[in-house]
């Protein structure tokens, strides 16, 4: 990972700095094989700084159990579990076997392979599709990120700002938070928003998704019948997040953007910070339990250590996530 000067990161304004490059993109900034996007802004010095925000010893598990969704959302599967026994050998024991695990099931980080461009046909950095592929060499893996997503997490309570201000957000339709709501949700919080943070977005779609009954989970669940609130998708909200150098954004709704998006249109969240920004996108996590600990010790920022699988050439991975206060 190249080591980062803050000082010397171009302005979304400047974008792009390599020729050729499209607009709006980061590419080259980090250097031409990067991999690593945004997470470059995650440092040793952000690592050590992000430690001495533990001070009372709470750990939020930032990630819903295997096969929470029943069914999954978007027509994913679901995994199946199976426990085996060592009986045969002798041994009262026994392994977990699981089949058929999308590691987009539940919460997950998209990783900048999950989605290209789709006019420009390439991934973060100008990477082919022909490049993304299982193994160490696959570009864009998984894998690259095991060791990397540690830093200071800062939670935006985007839902109950809206609710408090008269404005409730209806989580279960393609509602949208602007991006002043988010800036005046820090505001109220009196959370600054460091270089290198890592940033949550509570929307309140799990907790309406969690107390839907299993008929109406079952109805929004397919990519055609969802519809989930998100983070408007606008050029100011990415402009925004690169100039406060966010290392990646994780909401606990199922596409940080509004859903449905249109795969056709280049505006989309997804493509501008995927494949432009090399911003990792975090959805369906579990915030309402540490949203609650933040509101009653009016503290956003905590420790977050993320391990993402070590999966080789792999396209996203559960957050496996804690935030430590
Ligand atoms: C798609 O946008 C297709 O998937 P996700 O929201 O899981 O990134």
């Amino acid at each position: 990972m190249a080591k980062v000067n803050f000082e010397s990161i171009p302005k979304f304004s400047q974008l792009p700095v390599k020729h050729g490059a499209p607009p709006d993109s980061s590419w080259g900034v980090f250097g031409d094989d990067d991999e690593f996007g945004c997470l470059n802004f995650l440092t040793a010095e952000g690592i050590v700084e992000a430690a001495k925000l533990v001070q009372k010893g709470r750990v939020f598990r930032l990630d819903t159990p295997i096969n929470y969704a029943k069914p999954p959302l978007f027509n994913r599967t679901p995994a199946k579990h199976t426990i085996l026994s060592f009986e045969q050998y002798g041994l009262l024991g026994h392994d977990d076997s699981l089949d058929n695990y999308n590691t987009q099931e539940g919460s997950q980080w998209d990783g900048l392979g999950h989605v290209g461009h789709i006019r420009h046909r390439a991934y973060y950095n100008g990477v082919k599709d022909s490049e993304l592929k299982d193994g160490p060499t696959g570009k864009l893996g998984i894998h690259r990120w095991s060791d990397k997503f540690v830093g200071r997490g800062v939670l935006i309570d985007a839902c109950k700002y809206r609710s408090e201000r008269g404005r409730p957000i209806k989580p279960l339709t393609d509602d949208r938070f602007s991006v002043e709501d988010l800036k005046q949700a820090l505001q109220a919080q009196g959370t600054p928003l460091k270089p290198g943070s890592i940033l949550l977005v509570r929307t309140g779609w799990m907790g309406a998704y969690l107390k839907a009954s299993e008929a109406e989970k079952k109805a929004m669940a397919p990519l055609e019948a969802l519809k989930a609130c998100g983070i408007d998708p606008g050029r100011e909200t990415v402009a925004w997040l690169w100039d406060n150098k966010v290392a990646a954004i994780g909401t606990d709704c199922p596409a940080v953007e509004p859903w449905p998006w249109d795969f056709k249109d280049e505006g989309a969240l997804h493509y501008r910070t995927l494949s432009m920004l090399g911003l990792p996108l975090g959805e369906q996590f579990v915030l309402d339990p540490l949203a609650e600990d933040c509101a009653a010790d009016r503290r956003y920022e905590f420790m977050l250590v993320s391990v993402p699988m070590h999966l080789e050439g792999g396209i996203a991975t559960p957050p496996n996530a804690v935030a430590i206060k």
